[in-house]
């Protein structure tokens, strides 16, 4: 009689192959599969030490070596293979079994593929795993969408291999069908924004100070001791001390400057624009990306005019403390955007995602680790919650501080000539928000003058045309 496992993983590529050997580690047994079966075998072969590991060659053997209700995570390629896979899998399984998808599905598909396996009865779960593949094998932070029911049979598996803060794993159910590949996907979102943030950064102290990689390592370092400590701002320090073997040269300086991108920043963007929410710092870090792989483009405009070359030190004492500053102020920024689409997204399609939960599954395993989750996580469990963090106290201290320095570092960018859109549209946001009037009620005269759209009035109620192209006095319409 062949071993029950408690959980079948399927795709043993670097994702799912870690998964397994993690939940293995944690004494679960773990049926193994993989179309190819080289990996199968590689994985029992080489770390089947490491835990109980049951492998399968055929789908079929796969299913009859799970306990029921049956728990299979399937850790594919997103797309047409994830469909794939869930048809070669759903007719061998029964009502109650969980297929748990833990590729970057779009959560669209999630949604889709939930309602099709729901009315078979059988518990689809898309689960947004953050980390890597250092993350998936030491503990990744995990987002499980999917229904309550699957949660109860699936929470404690998934909470044991995630990733512990203070001793709270980093993983909660998120909510029903897309929701936990929604909120993955907003978190690929703030990490582009954050990361572009940090380059930028980089590139102000590099340009403005003259600084050289291994010095601006130890400014980050130091950094790192901070309120900006994170993950993100710990690897940075690392890459930029790296040199390069072959040239000796620092590694930053020999590799090329286009940033590539897997799609999950570009959906974030594609559904906040459905939504209606501002996400502008993640839309920066999109499209700077996109900026830096046309090279064609950028080859034919290396000539235009602009300020020259500053001179090293040009911008002053107490400008790496400004940028510092600015950075803190533009990270809250472009998170709390991205909290903003969460709470949209879940309105939207009814979730119910509680943000300071998430906040906190977080603060540990994924790649937008950071100290500055907690105080978010904080934020949240106010009552009532802010309708912006930015409205958080610790945040709107933290704002109000790096005024002066977030206004000087964006300015001294704009002379300088060094392109910080990240840093100018998070202050740009800020100042909106901040506004008593903005220039919309100009753009709603537009509208009105060339297309009759109609406006409101701050005095009555009602919708107003002017006659333009007549007297130019006011209809009620
Ligand atoms: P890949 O995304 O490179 O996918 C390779 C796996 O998909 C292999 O096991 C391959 O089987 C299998 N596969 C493909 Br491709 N088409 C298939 C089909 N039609 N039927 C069955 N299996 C098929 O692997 P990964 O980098 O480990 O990522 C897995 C998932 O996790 C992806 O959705 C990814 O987006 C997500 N993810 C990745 C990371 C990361 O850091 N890499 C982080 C978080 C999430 P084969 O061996 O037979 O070709």
């Amino acid at each position: 009689m062949m071993t029950q496992a408690r959980i079948g993983v399927t795709g043993l590529a670097v994702m799912g192959a870690n998964l397994a050997r993690n939940l293995a580690r944690h004494g679960h047994v773990v049926a193994v599969h993989n179309r190819s079966r080289h990996r199968t075998k590689t994985l029992v072969e080489e770390h089947g030490h490491e835990g109980a590991f049951v492998p399968c060659e055929t789908p079929e053997e796969l299913v009859a070596a799970l306990e029921r209700p049956r728990r299979l995570l399937v850790m594919v390629k997103a797309g047409a293979p994830t469909d794939a896979v869930i048809e070669e899998f759903a007719p061998l399984l029964e009502p109650g079994d969980m297929l748990v998808d833990g590729g970057n599905a779009h959560f669209a598909d999630t949604r889709r593929r939930e309602a099709a396996l729901r009315e078979r009865g059988i518990h689809f779960v898309g689960a947004g795993v953050s980390g890597g593949e250092e993350g998936a094998l030491l503990g990744p932070s995990i987002m499980p969408g999917g229904s309550a029911e699957a949660y109860a049979a699936l929470g404690p598996l998934l909470e044991d291999i995630a990733a512990k803060v203070d001793g709270v794993p980093c993983c909660t159910h998120i909510g029903p069908d897309g929701a936990g590949h929604f909120v993955k996907m907003v978190h690929n979102g703030i990490e582009y924004a954050d990361m572009q943030l940090i380059a930028e950064a980089y590139d102000l102290l590099r340009q403005g100070l003259g600084l050289s990689p291994a010095e601006l390592a130890e400014v980050f370092a130091e950094w790192d001791r901070g309120e900006l400590s994170s993950y993100l701002i710990e690897i940075t320090a690392e890459v930029l001390r790296q040199t390069d073997a072959a040239t000796g040269r620092p590694f930053v300086d020999v590799v090329a400057d286009r940033a590539e991108q897997k799609g999950t920043g570009r959906w974030t963007v594609q559904i906040a624009l459905d939504l209606g929410v501002p996400v502008s710092g993640i839309a920066e870090a999109v499209f700077a990306r996109a900026v830096s792989g046309h090279a064609e483009l950028r080859s034919a405009a290396r000539d235009l005019p602009g300020p020259a070359a500053p001179a090293a030190g040009a911008a002053g004492e107490g400008f790496a403390e400004d940028v510092r500053q600015a950075l803190h102020a533009s990270k809250i920024v472009a998170y709390a955007q991205g909290f903003d689409q969460i709470r949209a997204g879940s309105d939207e399609y009814g979730w119910d995602v509680d943000p300071g939960a998430l906040a906190a599954i977080w603060r540990g395993g994924c790649i937008i680790r950071a100290a500055f989750l907690d105080r978010i996580r904080e934020a949240y469990a106010a009552d009532p919650a802010p309708v912006s963090l930015l409205l958080a106290p610790y945040f709107t201290d933290a704002l109000a501080r790096a005024q002066g320095p977030w206004r000087r570092v964006v300015a001294r960018a704009a002379e300088l000539g060094v392109p910080a859109p990240g840093f100018s549209t998070a202050l740009a946001y800020y100042d909106a928000l901040r506004a008593e009037r903005l220039p919309a009620a100009l753009i709603q005269g537009q509208r009105d003058f060339f297309g009759a759209h109609t406006y409101r009035r701050v005095d009555r109620e009602g919708a107003f045309h002017t006659l333009w192209s007549g007297d130019r006095t006011e209809t009620e319409a």
